[in-house]
């Protein structure tokens, strides 16, 4: 084949997996009718693409929840504890979400991207067996309309690689023998369905892999490519350079492979002659971003590969799961902009166009060539990607990322602040309660006028400060209600970004965002925040938080442009996030969070490049929480633990007070902290905000006294461990209550 891409979103244009999905749950729906909305889905988007000029279409890469998921269930690895569920759907979904009995699997982020896959559970007690129904189904389905289909199924090595082992013996690839007979299986019955193609997803394989993994991706391979009765195997990587396994998987007689050339490059390509007779899928088109693809530049790259692969196929970088389906779905794109823009479906054109340039020369798609080299000037001459100010500002203060030493800072906060030992504080959200939704959605809806609005937000503010003084709560939030998205909040706010109407993207199960779109230089023409704060603090004698979203947040949920660096973006975020926090102290705000709850997805896959990551990083939260006075604090706020990697760059964003998602690593991560020599404030969160259950005042001040073990009294604060936004006033009030009664029953017990 010659065109194609890795894998395709499954949410729906106009989210109808959602709606539906969720319907199901509600019992609004039933198993059919869910069933059909999803087999419409799958049949629009496969002819869809053949239309375009695909000839080879992935399937099986929709999923009720996540194709990790799905991949346990086809190799009967659902956790024991959803075992005794008759119903597969109602099984399935058991693991995807937990019920009343039984808790969901985990959710961990796939790889860099910002999708979440669950995290299949494997232990002694695991026996692997196969049930190929789903992926027999869907090429059936694609075959009866008349669509030439290529199975996508997860490889056996990123399988292993992504699960967590529930046993003793924690190396799951030691396993991987026991997957081997049931993918030897699968590609028999493959075979038998008619599949010519099938495509074994490793895109684990770009992490960086001991030589056992360099090996046993030599073995597995090698094996399964010396089976009889199988269809042509593509082995498909993403998300970076294959590196050493690029030579193993030459060395079998897989027919082809799969490379991510816009994350990663061509370069190992060229010098492997084992390549030679493969056929190499070409990932030009990115599947991550949403920019207009330089189809000359992509030509270029497909002709360095001509000469030393067998065959050349035109493909995206990795699946379409990770971009909005269309951009005809954006009415209020401005003209201009919307030239530069790629969404799913018009990648799926350019890939098209750049398989027919490739198979009949550039004349036959002149006139696609001649659009995309107009955008591509119109965009670079654009003066909304150079704002002058913005870079002279940046230019005179990029040095400017310290602040006087920690422990003198500690000291002149004392005095201004006058906090009692362990001070109590929420992150920053309180729920989004129905009254909240109704507001907003009305706003939209043009029901009610702004002032209304705003009048409406005020109020719930008030109420959440006073319940806040109700409870004895130290230092109050605002409780974010004129809230949806943070980072959209804050997109919609500053300059140089765009938010779209429609460009929903699957998040996890059936959850979605919709990033905004980075495209020019960032500056703040206003102040973004601080008339609430300000409200919220005429309420109160205590300290209210300033509440802002880091640069690197804000990045991470971004899609950003792709003519900078990184660090140069999250460098003008920073300085705009650096004049409100400065506008906020002059307001008299003596508190000022700066969340940075994506500080670990943005780290590179690749060791070698981490250190560059968290330079970058590091300097942007700084950059934007050095500007104000050695009396302001400055808080920040972690979420999803797993801090390993990044633990020495906490200690160096030299804020105040870090609170982090620590209600459910027992305090192991004040340890780590404590072992780099982190000596600032730091609120563990003392009880878990993603579950409904109310944890009992003897239970957080348990938490509190094993916390002191590990830090001084005067560092310890109290807090949650993340937003209280997803859970009820009624859950919220009953564990604060007990939280402020355990915070002073702990503090009663101190000696002095
Ligand atoms: N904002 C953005 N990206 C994120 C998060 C975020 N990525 C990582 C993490 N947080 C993902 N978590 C969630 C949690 C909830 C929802 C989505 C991602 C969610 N979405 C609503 C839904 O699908 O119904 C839609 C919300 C809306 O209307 O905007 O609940 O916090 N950018
Ligand atoms: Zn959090």
């Amino acid at each position: 084949f010659h065109a194609t891409v890795l894998g395709s979103a499954r949410i729906g244009p106009n989210r109808e997996l959602k709606k539906a999905v969720e319907s199901y749950w509600g019992g609004k729906i039933d198993r059919d009718a869910l069933e059909k909305v999803a087999a419409d889905l799958r049949a629009g988007t496969w002819t869809a693409q053949h239309d375009a000029g695909l000839d080879s279409i992935p399937v099986n890469t929709f999923s009720f929840d996540d194709h990790v998921l799905d991949t346990a269930a086809m190799l009967g690895a659902l956790p024991p504890r959803v075992s005794g569920i008759a119903d597969d759907l109602d099984r399935y979904f058991a693991a995807a979400r937990g019920n009343d009995d039984v808790a969901p699997l985990e959710m961990t982020k796939w790889f860099d991207t910002n999708y979440h896959y669950l995290v299949p559970e494997i232990g002694p007690d695991t026996v692997f067996t196969l049930d190929a129904s789903k992926v027999l189904g869907e090429v059936a389905e694609a075959r009866a309309l008349g669509v030439p289909a290529r199975p996508v199924v997860v490889g056996p090595l990123t399988f292993l690689l992504l699960s967590k082992s529930t046993g003793e013996h924690d190396r799951l690839l030691d396993r991987v023998d026991e997957l081997v007979p049931l993918y030897q299986d699968l590609l028999s019955q493959l075979a038998a369905a008619g599949v010519e193609w099938v495509q074994l997803d490793e895109p684990a394989l770009v992490r960086d892999l001991d030589d056992a993994t360099v090996t046993a991706v030599e073995q597995v391979y090698g094996t399964l490519s010396q089976a009889q009765d199988r269809p042509a195997i593509l082995v498909a990587s993403y998300f970076g350079n294959l590196g050493p396994a690029l030579g193993a998987l030459a060395r079998t007689g897989v027919e082809g492979i799969a490379v991510d050339l816009v994350a990663g490059d061509s370069a190992d390509i060229a010098g492997l002659p084992a390549l030679a007779d493969k056929m190499i899928v070409a990932g030009v088109v990115d599947g991550r971003n949403v920019w207009r693809t330089d189809l000359e530049k992509a030509l270029a790259t497909l002709a360095t590969l001509l000469g030393s692969t067998g065959s050349v196929v035109v493909s995206s970088s990795c699946s379409l799961l990770h971009v909005p389906y269309t951009i005809e779905a954006e009415s209020g794109l401005d003209e201009s902009l919307r030239t530069w823009l790629a969404f799913g479906t018009e990648k799926v054109t350019e890939i098209a166009t750049l398989s027919k340039a490739l198979r009949r020369g550039r004349d036959a798609v002149a006139s696609e060539l001649d659009a995309a080299r107009v955008a591509a000037e119109v965009r670079a001459s654009d003066p909304r990607l150079r704002n002058d100010q913005v870079r002279g500002m940046l230019d005179s203060i990029v040095g400017n990322r310290t602040r006087t030493p920690a422990d003198q800072r500690r000291e002149i906060q004392r005095r201004h602040l006058d906090l009692p030992l362990l001070p109590t504080t929420t992150i920053g959200s309180y729920p989004q309660t129905t009254r909240i939704r109704v507001a907003r959605a009305a706003l939209r809806k043009g029901e009610i006028e702004r002032a209304e609005y705003l009048q409406r937000m005020r109020d719930e503010i008030a109420e959440v400060v006073a319940l806040q003084e109700k409870l004895g709560i130290d230092v109050l939030v605002h409780g974010e209600p004129e809230r949806n998205d943070m980072v959209q909040y804050f997109a919609e706010q500053l300059d140089g970004f765009f938010a779209t109407e429609n460009g929903w993207v699957q998040s996890y199960g059936s959850r979605c965002v919709r990033p905004p779109i980075l495209y020019g230089d960032v500056a703040r023409p206003d102040a973004m925040t601080v008339d609430w704060i300000t409200y919220a603090q005429s309420l109160s004698e205590k300290p209210v938080k300033g509440m802002l979203t880091g640069p690197v947040t804000i990045l991470a949920w971004s899609f950003v442009r792709d003519d900078q660096p990184l660090a140069d973006t999250a460098d003008q975020i920073a300085l705009a996030i650096r004049k409100e926090t400065v506008d906020l102290q002059a307001a008299g705000v003596r508190i000022i969070q700066v969340d940075e709850p994506a500080l670990r997805e943005l780290l590179p896959l690749r060791a070698s490049q981490q250190a560059e990551y968290l330079r970058w990083a590091v300097g942007a939260f700084r950059l934007a929480t050095s500007g104000v006075a050695d009396s302001t604090q400055i808080h920040t706020h972690l979420c999803y633990s797993e801090f390993g990697e990044v633990i020495e760059a906490i200690a160096e964003l030299d804020a105040d007070v870090t609170s982090i998602e620590a209600a459910r690593s027992h305090m192991e991560v004040l340890d780590d902290l404590n072992a780099v020599g982190f000596d600032l404030g730091v609120g563990p969160g003392v009880y878990d905000i993603h579950s409904p259950r109310v944890p009992g005042a003897d239970e957080i001040a348990e938490s509190l006294r094993e916390a002191l073990r590990a830090v001084p009294a005067e560092r310890l604060w109290v807090n949650p461990d993340c937003g209280l936004k997803t859970r009820s006033t009624d859950e919220v009030t009953a564990s604060l209550t007990n939280l402020v009664a355990a915070a002073a029953k702990v503090r009663s017990e101190l000696d002095r």
